[in-house]
């Protein structure tokens, strides 16, 4: 029987792979970046903006959501696409990473992880088992396996123990998850910064048969160099015919780094986050609107961009709005940093089906130096 998820590379250029992710709810274009939409909103932006940007999935939290307004009743309101009104696929991720970044007491042991709710101090338990069923709850397309990612440096010690830890909980999740023809389970490739254990893990996570594979643990303070030699170690071990999914990745220049080495998918919450901070992402690098420089100019981020919140609006006027703190200054940068990272990830996908993608990557880089005209 061929499954309603499925995955398929139409080109390939060096490793990097043109791919599309084919679901109940539409395809999914790859290389592709997933906006965040932690609490069930990408942070200051109407799904048809969203979806007008050029994205074709969101990513959604377990932790956030079970904890407010509670995985039952986003169900009982026909599930997360439903109440956020995105019909599209939905990437959600399991709880563990953002328990350990967000809450205050926590622990971790074999059966999963117990935690204080970051919100109003209330204890919850999270296990594989219920890290699946929330998902199912949510409705989620693409449901990830409950993991533990640790910071970097660690000892190897430390990351092999959360490295094994976090297969195990692989194991669980795949028979909580079942069979969900149209749906797809991920595991997480763990191992911190050693090359071994990084193999070891995504040798073993292969054993299981999912229908993707991430790479956690990786843009968790260790340097770039790092973390691209921890891509290249993992990826000749991961089956060629599944995607792969690079966790909380990240600048523009780690995509474009990441691509280059095989990887299909991408979340970060660097576009929001960064718009409701005042920064732009453009063709021509990060601007900070904040900044002085701004106040009397007249010229938009980038008039060739189609994004509205690129071509329209002055610098000067973003700066204003910015510096006054108004929402809109937060909607319009959130929008055209959110167009800026689906540009550039159309823009890679073009070059890998036309097989320049190194020539692409360069004159992409040369453009964030040389800084706008
Ligand atoms: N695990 C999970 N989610 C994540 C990560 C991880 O390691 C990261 C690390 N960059 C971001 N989000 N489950």
């Amino acid at each position: 029987m061929t499954d309603a998820f499925s995955f398929a590379v139409s080109a390939t250029d060096g490793e990097a792979r043109r791919g599309t992710i084919a679901t109940p709810r539409g395809e999914i274009r790859t290389p592709a970046f997933m906006p965040v939409g932690t609490a069930g909103t990408v942070k200051a932006m109407l799904p048809e903006q969203v979806r007008q940007a050029g994205a074709d999935i969101v990513l959604g939290n377990t932790y956030h959501l079970m904890l407010r307004p509670g995985a039952e009743r986003v169900a009982r309101l026909g599930g997360l696409h439903r109440m956020m009104n995105w019909e599209r696929p939905i990437l959600t991720d399991s709880g563990g990473f953002q328990v350990m970044s967000l809450s205050g007491l926590r622990k971790i042991d074999e059966r999963g992880v117990t935690f204080q709710s970051h919100i109003d101090g209330s204890r919850h338990e999270l296990s594989p088992e219920r890290s699946i069923e929330i998902q199912g709850l949510l409705g989620s397309d693409i449901q990830m396996q409950l993991d533990e990612c640790v910071k970097l440096p660690c000892s190897d010690e430390i990351a092999e123990k959360a490295m094994h830890l976090s297969l195990r909980w692989a194991e669980r999740c795949r028979v909580a998850f079942g069979e969900q023809p149209g749906r797809a389970m991920f595991g997480i490739v763990q191992g911190g910064a050693v090359e071994r254990l990084r193999v070891e893990s995504a040798r073993e996570l292969t054993r299981l048969d999912l229908k993707g594979y991430a790479i956690g643990g990786l843009a968790v303070g260790e340097p770039q160099a790092v973390m691209l030699s921890m891509i290249e170690a993992v990826m000749p071990h991961l089956p060629a015919a599944k995607p792969r999914y690079l966790m909380g990745v990240g600048t523009p220049d780690d995509i474009v780094e990441a691509v280059r080495r095989g990887v299909d998918m991408f979340d970060c919450v660097m576009p929001t986050r960064a718009g409701r901070h005042g920064q732009a992402y453009t063709r021509y690098g990060r601007l900070n609107l904040r900044n002085a420089v701004h106040a009397d100019d007249p010229r938009p981020l980038d008039p060739a961009s189609a994004c509205p919140a690129a071509n329209t609006y002055s610098r000067a006027y973003l700066h204003h709005l910015v510096r006054a703190g108004e929402i809109l200054g937060m909607v319009l940068l959130t929008w055209a940093n959110i167009w800026y990272y689906q540009d550039l990830m159309a823009g890679l996908r073009k070059a890998i089906e036309e097989g320049r993608l190194s020539d692409h990557i360069a004159s992409v880089k040369a453009d964030w130096i040389r800084g706008a005209p």
